[in-house]
């Protein structure tokens, strides 16, 4: 995908969350995609087949809302429902290999937390980095440290390709990544576990310069 589009497409980056509690993965896109967003990205880190039903209900919402869909880390799980695309972490098939499934036209991202980890990746596969985590985060155990403003500014200035911030981003601080040369942010829990979902991402959305669908 051509850069300019990407970086729209990463504006307002909502990821399901299999933990939230209250609402199921598939009323998170929904809420997500009424208030703007601008990809989804099914992430289920302990996805079994039981979950498939699942992961093809959102598949086919993003499709009807025309929102690009993409799938954490299993890149089968992605080619099985049709994905747009796949995120692979560090810890994950490489992105070479993801691009080699997934085909030509798929959007494929890949984590990236410090300067060394840029160093090391092979992006030529890759459409996007994301990014993190900028700021602390209860939602992934196994995150890196925080890297702040500054470290996402220090990596976007020196990727090839459009980045995405992620990791305790909301509508207080998601401006701030943008301005700092994020292409978008990505989010979970700012709305999956709000008091109100509907108007947190309503609220998100605005944060990200985008109106309502
Ligand atoms: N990846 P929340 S941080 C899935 O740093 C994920 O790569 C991260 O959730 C990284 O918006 C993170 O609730 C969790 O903080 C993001």
């Amino acid at each position: 995908m051509n850069p300019d589009n990407i970086r729209d497409v990463l504006r307002f980056y909502f990821i399901t969350d299999d933990a939230a509690g209250g609402m199921l993965p598939l009323a998170q896109a929904r809420v997500a995609i009424d208030a703007g967003a601008t990809v989804i990205q099914y992430r289920h880190k302990s996805f079994c087949l039981d979950s498939y039903e699942e992961v093809a209900a959102i598949r086919r919402l993003c499709r009807e809302r025309r929102v690009p869909f993409l799938v954490n880390d299993n890149i089968l799980l992605a080619k099985a429902v049709d994905a747009d695309g796949v995120h692979v972490g560090q810890d994950d098939a490489p992105p070479w290999q993801a691009r080699q499934i997934m085909g030509a036209e798929a959007i494929i991202g890949v984590s990236i937390s410090t300067m060394s980890e840029l160093e090391h990746t092979d992006l030529a596969a890759c459409d996007y980095i994301g990014m993190g985590p900028v700021f602390s985060t209860d939602t992934k155990t196994d995150a890196k440290p925080v890297q702040g403003l500054t470290g996402l500014r220090d990596i976007v200035n020196l990727s090839p390709v459009p980045v995405v911030a992620i990791g305790g981003i909301d509508s207080d601080n998601a401006a701030d990544c943008i301005a700092h040369g994020a292409a978008g942010v990505a989010v979970i829990s700012c709305i999956t576990r709000a008091a109100d979902p509907v108007r947190a991402a309503q609220t998100l959305a605005a944060a990200c310069g985008l109106g309502t669908r």
